[in-house]
């Protein structure tokens, strides 16, 4: 087994599609398809083929010098893939799925992946083009196939000549490179892709737009900042898909304004500096605020209600959607911009207004300590997760899910570096971790990546331990085993009177599927027991799998008064 695995984590020579504008070739739509994927500099491709996209595949047997293929076992891992891929480098990610089935397997995931902004290309196939919508049953047909992937992407279209795939997929890459990232889907029908015309290549989407914003309201806003007294800055992942922790760092430095980062905001700022605060931070430092800034966040509070502030409070917000501004309150005054473009500009201005400021460095050190006293003293989560960041270097990766150490690492596990800490944002979705930490690791093959898994979120795809041994993919999988659907049924037993019902669990012994599978296991009790086993898998690089057999964990929202 292991003789015949492919050393897949080597990127293939990224040949851009040599083809110039304009240039006219006879080719079938398969190739067209591919054409055009080349010519935005895809390499990647994960997928899961069936026989309306057999006309793609035949193409990207041809380009496979060009573009790898990495298959999977169930269509929700083609688009966490493609999502974690996405995350950790300054690529978009592209799936290609079946019509129908496959598409609504891949649904979850893309239903993530625009919680989180995320820049991800669905392909899919659809039935023969003069069947759809006839509604005749034709093999895995299901009726307004794209309106139905319109409610989970930011725009979706079908191609049905080769003719129009090169322009159909260029306007997706202009879509995934404009306003706020969100996944796209292209689709095209069996008979396009096989369908054989002269196409034209148009110009390939432009790089990522980076608007900067109204330079009127900049001016207003660098003044009310620089004139601030006690500025709070709070910002989310907007920030992480526009690169723009530069710009946050050197804005918050001037001003000396703490920086609270929400979950997927984490790695905006170093933990290690000072003004990188935590959502817990936010009851401490909310109250004395004069000037809030929101940047790339829905801002939303730690129950996810609109943040609510004094009307003495300036309320600032930027945004690369408008529509997002407007959504949880109004702001006193709103930006619409690119949070790099944004913030440079704020960077560039605000030194008009601004005083020398003392540094709090002091003041917020003791806040942030005040805050890790409080969640470090939640056990076990903490001992399991400051264990994973004591073995992870500053640049690891770690993709968390809904389970208690998940749940316990976005308020307190350290973030050095961006794009480092992946969550599933406000879909919550179990199935997330364990397939987007493969896609990171295929993104950033050199990095380690580490998925926090409860034993049920990881029942989701645990049928990927076969694409990771197949494809040699060297994440370490982390499966916290408390035999139970834990957080519900905590509920169940304290909220509703102990009625458990539908939450225990009957699992497989780990160490033996993994050996089934041909990856290495581990398994280990304790926090100094992950750390010794975390040490041994990242030194080892090959694809792992650590059980961590873990009682009931107590509720840490309790303990942080938030319910
Ligand atoms: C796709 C999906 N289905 C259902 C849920 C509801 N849900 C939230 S947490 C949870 C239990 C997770 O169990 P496990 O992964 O073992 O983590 P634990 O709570 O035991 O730590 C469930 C079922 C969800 N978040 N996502
Ligand atoms: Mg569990």
């Amino acid at each position: 087994m292991k003789g015949s695995r492919v050393a897949q984590i080597e990127a293939p020579v990224r040949e851009r599609d040599q083809t110039t504008t304009g240039e006219t070739r006879m080719m079938t739509g398969g190739q067209a398809l591919v054409a055009t994927l080349q010519r935005h500099g895809v390499d990647t491709i994960f997928g899961l083929p069936g026989i309306q996209i057999d006309g793609l595949f035949n193409a990207l047997h041809e380009a496979r010098d060009a573009i790898r293929v990495i298959h999977t076992r169930h269509e929700q891992a083609t688009a966490y893939m493609a999502d974690g891929y996405a995350r950790v480098t300054d690529r978009e990610g592209v799936c290609l799925v079946v019509p129908g089935p496959g598409l609504l397997n891949a649904a979850a995931a893309l239903a993530t992946a625009y919680s989180c902004n995320s820049p991800v290309l669905c392909l899919t196939g659809q039935i023969r083009s003069d069947l759809i919508e006839v509604g005749r049953g034709a093999l895995h047909e299901i009726p307004n196939q794209l309106g139905m992937v319109r409610s989970v992407t930011k725009h979706a279209a079908r191609a049905v000549t080769p003719r129009e795939i090169p322009g159909t997929v260029t306007e997706a890459f202009r879509q995934l490179r404009t306003g706020r990232s969100r996944p796209v889907e292209v689709e095209v029908p069996p008979d396009t892709l096989f369908a054989m015309e002269e196409v034209e290549s148009p110009p390939p989407a432009p790089a990522r737009e980076r608007p900067a914003g109204d330079p009127d309201l900049i001016e207003r806003v660098a003044k009310l900042l620089g004139e601030a007294d006690q500025p709070v800055i709070y910002a989310g992942g907007g920030v992480l898909r526009a690169a723009a922790w530069e710009e946050l760092r050197a804005l918050a430095e001037l001003l000396q304004a703490p920086v609270i980062l929400t979950r997927n905001g984490k790695g905006g700022i170093s933990d290690r500096h000072y003004l990188a605060q935590g959502q817990l931070a936010d009851r401490a430092l909310r109250p004395r605020a004069d000037v809030v800034l929101g940047v790339g966040t829905r801002f939303l509070d730690l129950l996810d209600l609109p943040r609510t502030f004094a009307s003495g409070q300036t309320v600032i917000r930027l945004d690369v959607d408008a529509e997002e501004i407007g959504r949880n309150g109004r702001p006193d005054l709103a930006i619409e911009a690119d949070a790099k473009a944004g913030l440079a500009a704020l960077v560039e201005r605000v030194g008009r207004y601004n005083r020398r400021r003392p540094s709090r460095e002091a003041e917020l050190t003791a806040l942030k300590r005040g805050v890790a006293a409080l969640v470090n003293g939640v056990q076990p989560p903490a001992g399991f997760g400051l264990a994973i960041r004591a073995e992870l270097p500053d640049d690891g990766i770690v993709v968390g899910e809904m389970t208690q150490i998940g749940y316990w690492a976005n308020y307190g596990f350290p973030t050095y570096w961006p794009n480092t800490y992946l969550t599933a944002g406000y879909q919550g979705t179990l199935g997330f971790g364990f397939t987007t930490a493969l896609g990171a690791k295929i993104g950033k093959p050199g990095t380690p990546v580490v998925s926090i898994n409860g034993d049920g979120g990881f029942g989701f795809t645990l049928n990927e331990l076969a694409t990771m041994a197949q494809h040699n993919i060297a994440v370490v999988a982390l499966v916290f085993n408390d035999n139970a659907y834990g957080n519900v049924r905590r509920i169940q037993d304290l909220e509703y009177g102990g009625r458990i019902i539908a939450s225990d669990l009957v699992n497989p012994d780990y160490l033996k599927l993994a050996a089934a599978f041909g990856v290495t296991g581990r398994r280990t009790e304790t926090p100094e027991g992950l750390r010794v086993a975390l040490r041994e898998s990242l030194k080892a690089n090959e694809p792992t799998l650590i059980e961590i057999p873990v009682g009931v964990m107590p509720n840490l929202w309790k303990v942080f008064g938030l319910r």
